[in-house]
């Protein structure tokens, strides 16, 4: 079925509540820790209080003799029995040499790098006990000098013998020479440096796995609270304990968000699951919300200095970008993907540019490993490219909408000189929508009214693209990635006519129990209840690479489209056999199959039985059941777009700036959920503005320490930031996907940010304010505004 016909389906674009909140709202839901298992016992872990430090010794018999303590372990204990962390993106430097690779043990080996880093693991038979011992573990550290800032890391003491430089790599794409010629005859050059601020993700569920080992079977379970659990299979078993993966089953049952930070594979997973076996017990363990901050991978720390070459119009002739990417500590999973492939690919944006360079330097600090964080290297390089673009206006003395459009991708596929092709767009009608839906023709009213009250109100707009629906494994595998990035879908039609899917995407917040059984019930005709929804379970779905990259209906859900396409081609035999015509006669069409030209029918769920009752069917010709599996992986990421436009009011005697309005119009392509969609967008413009006005992790400089490692120094947006989002869409459905869908779970994090800074920074304009970093807090908009007077 192509993408057309089944955006014309019964369901697909109906709003239905989402079937598993219920079991959310009422406390039904089944989280990690809400998992009890027999013979379980409570693991805590020892951390490291210095950024960084040599370990001289640990003396652990004190904890050990504690009542109810089973065992403490340390580096020693897993030394030879295990390898380090993998990182599954293999970057190449531009002069040809592999990214310097250190290890990441599981348990400190000798050194610790960050305040956080895991030491020791205590198994007790409470928690309490656990957490009793773990105090009584004696560390004997030799504190060293720490480097938190990714500038002085040259300067600052190497923290792996593998990075005496605590460079890890350098990374370009595009043709510097060319790039260099247009710059030098440019009519116009406009240059910005601007820092992408690190952030904290603060899923409302903390992390948490219990390890688990069967002494008769050998086998080992992990329940975790994780975005893609065959991927964490894999990686556990095949890179760090060696084990054959038929051995473990990873369980990822209701988890409480990730975004993005529960995708890597964390030491403590890997410490529960071996600990199991070693202690012959389930072995739990579940982070606070202190470990969670300091130890959770966090997002995004980049410094960039970023230059636009113009023609006299403002038409964009050349980019030219340099930045420097914290990586922290070690490499965590994705991260050296993050500031390369997702960032600097994205760099055309939506605009015509014809000449891109980007060069990224990557850096170990004795700060928590950075990693994927909502968007991922996209909201870095919308952040940039937007804000630049956005500077250009001004110095341009145009319009922030006019120099954009001036701008604009308007023929689609389009070849950027980053590597992607865009398959198509309209963004143009992004703009204008957007433009209407904020009622931009009133603002210049509403600036006097806020003029009247004492206030500067500023308009920032922002106009994004994402590649999204990650998955290409040739185009990643070419680019680095040491694994495929395909999707897995399998139906499973029971005698009754109701539908098992069974699919490798996991959801944890994204409402997929509800959206693939839409797209499931609108191809077969069946009512969505019959539909169940499995995901997060290597024992019970055959494969899946996870859920990140806003990859699960463009991928997940076209595994399942494919699958469908299955049942279909078989279903359409046993009809035909049913109504005695031939296969290529058969209709299927609103849950019924009919033979062209007659009014001969038979309905779904009759078919179905017949699967399972062979003898009414040619054996020799088809085997019994309806049960079909496919694999489907993409020819090209898809590319949601749009523009989104702010309008805040700051305050020049506080510093405070409010939010007033802000109008959002994405392109999905076909939307399966439009409420679902607009939570989504919701979200994420939630966490956008929370990095513009508020978030930020800050290390201090001299010890290391993480300072905002609580909610006391840490600001998460609330409800009442907020005014009421202005919500629109344009449609251009995805050309290579059967749904025609694309990603939405990351757009409002990646397009928000830098229409709330553009915003602030126009109604500061007048008051010489050029430029000031993330996060806008009354304190730096009050010192910038004092700076200008002085
Ligand atoms: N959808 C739709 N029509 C479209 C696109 C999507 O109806 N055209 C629906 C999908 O069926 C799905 C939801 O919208 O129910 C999001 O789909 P998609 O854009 O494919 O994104 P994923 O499901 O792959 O989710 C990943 C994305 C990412 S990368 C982060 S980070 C993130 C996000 O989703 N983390 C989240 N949203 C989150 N929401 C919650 N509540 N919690 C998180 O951790």
């Amino acid at each position: 079925m192509g993408a057309s016909d089944f955006a014309k389906l019964p369901h697909i674009g109906e709003s239905l509540r989402r079937r598993e909140d219920m079991r959310f709202l009422t406390g039904a839901g089944q989280y990690t820790d809400d998992i009890q298992l027999a013979n379980q016992r409570y693991a805590v872990f020892v951390r490291s209080p210095h950024a960084h430090a040599t370990i001289k010794s640990i003396d652990a018999s004190r904890a050990e003799a504690m009542p109810g303590v089973r065992k403490v372990f340390t580096g020693k204990d897993i030394e030879g029995k295990m390898n380090g962390l993998p990182c599954g993106w293999l970057i190449t430097s531009t002069d040809g040499t592999p990214m310097k690779e250190p290890p990441h043990p599981v348990l400190a080996q000798g050194k610790v790098r960050y305040v956080g880093d895991q030491v020791a693991m205590v198994v007790a038979d409470t928690l309490q006990a656990a957490r009793d011992a773990a105090e009584a573990v004696d560390v004997d550290y030799e504190p060293l000098p720490a480097v938190v800032d990714m500038r002085e890391a040259t300067k600052g003491p190497a923290l792996h013998d593998a990075a005496p430089d605590n460079h890890c790599y350098k990374w370009a794409i595009g043709d510097k020479g060319q790039v260099d010629a247009v710059f030098a005859k440019a009519a116009h050059v406009t240059t910005l440096n601007l820092t992408n601020n690190r952030l904290i993700p603060n899923a409302i569920e903390p992390r948490s796995a219990i390890g688990a080992y069967n002494r008769a079977t050998d086998d080992y379970t992990l329940y975790v609270a994780n975005q893609n659990p065959h991927v964490e299979r894999l990686l556990m078993t095949a890179f760090v304990l060696g084990l054959p993966e038929h051995k473990v089953r990873v369980i990822a049952p209701d988890v409480g968000g990730g975004f993005g930070s529960k995708i890597f594979l964390y030491a403590e997973d890997v410490a529960v699951t071996w600990a199991a076996r070693q202690l012959n017990c389930a072995v739990k363990w579940t982070a606070d919300r202190s470990e969670a901050f300091l130890t959770d991978a966090h997002g995004r720390d980049h410094v960039t200095r970023a230059e636009m070459a113009m023609d006299k119009d403002g038409k964009f002739l050349a980019l030219r970008v340099h930045t420097d990417a914290n990586l922290g500590a070690y490499l965590s999973t994705f991260s050296t993907a993050v500031p390369t492939i997702l960032y600097a690919t994205l760099l055309a944006g939506q605009y015509t540019t014809p000449q891109i360079y980007v060069e990224v330097d990557a850096w170990f600090t004795n700060t928590a490993p950075v990693d994927a964080y909502r968007g991922a290297g996209r909201p870095e390089a919308t952040y940039m490219l937007e804000r630049l673009v956005s500077r250009c206006a001004w110095d341009m003395g145009l319009g922030q909408d006019e120099i954009r459009k001036r701008n604009f991708i308007t023929s689609f596929p389009y070849q950027t000189p980053v590597a992607l092709q865009y398959d198509t767009g309209d963004y143009v009608a992004c703009m204008d929508n957007a433009k209407k839906l904020a009622e931009v023709d009133g603002y210049e009213q509403r600036k006097r009214a806020s003029e009247a009250k004492g206030l500067k109100r500023g308009i920032g707009y922002s106009s994004y693209i994402e590649a999204c629906g990650i998955a290409p494994s040739n185009i990643a595998g070419a680019l680095g990635a040491r694994a495929g990035l395909f999707e897995c879908g399998e139906i499973r039609v029971h005698p009754t006519g109701s539908v098992t899917v069974f699919t490798g995407s996991h959801s944890h917040g994204q409402g997929h129990e509800t959206t693939f059984a839409q797209v499931v019930a609108a191809r077969l005709g069946i009512p969505v209840e019959n539909v169940d929804v499995v995901h997060g379970d290597t024992g019970r779905v055959p494969f899946g690479m996870g859920t990140y990259g806003s990859r699960s209906i463009s991928v997940g859900g076209a595994a399942i489209m494919k699958a469908l396409d299955k049942i279909e081609a078989k279903a359409k035999k046993i009809a035909a056999h049913l109504m005695e015509a031939s296969d290529a006669d058969i209709e299927f069409a609103g849950g019924e199959f009919k033979v062209k030209g007659t009014d001969k029918k038979i309905p779904f769920g009759q078919v179905a039985l017949t699967a399972y009752v062979p003898h009414n069917y040619p054996l020799d010709k088809l085997e019994p059941g309806l049960n079909e599996t496919a694999f489907y992986d993409p020819t090209n990421f898809t590319f949601p777009a749009g523009t989104y436009i702010c309008e805040v009011e700051v305050d020049p005697q506080t510093g405070v700036v409010r939010v007033d309005r802000f109008t959002a119009v994405d392109d999905f392509g076909t939307i399966i959920n439009p409420m679902i969609v607009e939570g989504q967008v919701h979200g994420g413009i939630v966490q956008g503005i929370g990095q513009a006005l508020m978030e930020q992790a800050v290390y201090d400089k001299e010890s290391g320490q993480l300072l905002t490692g609580s909610y006391m120094d840490y600001t998460m947006p609330r409800a009442s930031d907020f005014p009421n989002f202005q919500l629109g869409t344009v449609c251009t459905p995805c050309t290579h996907n059967p749904l025609g869908t694309k990603g939405c779970g990351e757009a409002g994090a990646i397009g928000s940010p830098p229409a709330v800074i553009n915003a602030v920074l126009d109604a500061l304009h007048d008051l010489g304010v050029q430029d000031f970093d993330m996060p806008a807090t009354p304190s730096r908009v009050w010192q910038a505004i004092q700076r200008t007077q002085a």
